[in-house]
């Protein structure tokens, strides 16, 4: 039995985390058994979440996780696409972790609203004296990953260009597919489930959710995806 420790449902998503919803929908798909844990992020093995652990080893990262799925147990995520296709694929993923996700933790986050409306959830066990305290600290970290990162340093209309070009590119690959790559599932649609149910997520406010909602193909994927993987949530 593997156990995934990551948030659970909140936010009206599988986990907080959109790397942890992609390591859920990957475990999915590779039929084997597995339970979610709430993750004590103090306990993460490289300070982020998710982690599994797979008979007593710890992996960490959902790349990791995914690797550790396809050499220690066998699971192919190919879907029999080409590599080619395949390639298009990576490309896909590492686009929404590595560029997209900043986008949308700053918007999270940063914006009052809505860290009102989700993040605040994490502090509300913490003693209402120390709470602020932690929750500037934990807000100075996020700004200052955004400020490395590169995506907290642009101008509003220029960080709303970028994600509307990125959200164009993905409509564009999926529009007429029933998954990322075409008829078939594979581990690519793991991801951009993951992080476009992530950024359209109800409970927060952006331009950028604003401009994926008005996209048709890229809405039904997300329903199509969160019917398939998890029934039991309400339709995004
Ligand atoms: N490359 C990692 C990224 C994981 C990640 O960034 N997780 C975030 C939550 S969405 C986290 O735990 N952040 C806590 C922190 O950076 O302190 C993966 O693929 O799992």
């Amino acid at each position: 039995m593997i156990t995934l420790y990551g948030t659970g449902p909140m936010f009206g998503l599988p986990h907080a985390s959109p790397f942890a919803i992609k390591t859920e929908v990957l475990l999915k798909l590779s039929g084997l058994p597995y339970t979610v844990v709430r993750a004590d992020i103090r306990k993460a093995p490289r300070g982020k979440m998710p982690w599994i652990d797979d008979g007593g080893e710890i992996i960490p990262d959902s790349r990791l996780i995914k690797r550790h799925l396809e050499v220690r147990h066998g699971i192919d995520f190919s879907g029999d696409y080409s590599p080619r296709a395949l390639g298009y694929g990576l490309a896909i993923e590492r686009m929404l972790e590595d560029h997209l996700y900043f986008f949308n933790i700053e918007n999270r986050w940063l914006d009052s609203d809505n860290f009102a409306a989700g993040p605040a959830q994490f502090f509300e066990r913490m003693p209402a004296l120390l709470r602020p305290l932690i929750i500037g600290m934990v807000l100075r970290k996020v700004r200052r990953q955004v400020e490395l990162q590169g995506t907290g340093r642009l101008k509003p209309d220029e960080k709303l260009a970028l994600v509307r070009r990125a959200i164009d590119a993905l409509e564009a690959v999926v529009s007429g597919q029933h998954y990322m790559l075409g008829g078939r599932v594979c581990g690519v649609d793991a991801t951009a489930y993951a992080f476009l149910a992530s950024i359209a997520a109800p409970q927060f406010r952006s331009d950028y959710a604003d401009y994926l909602r008005q996209k048709p193909e890229l809405v039904s994927y997300i329903a199509r995806m969160q019917a398939e993987f998890f029934p039991d949530l309400p339709a995004p």
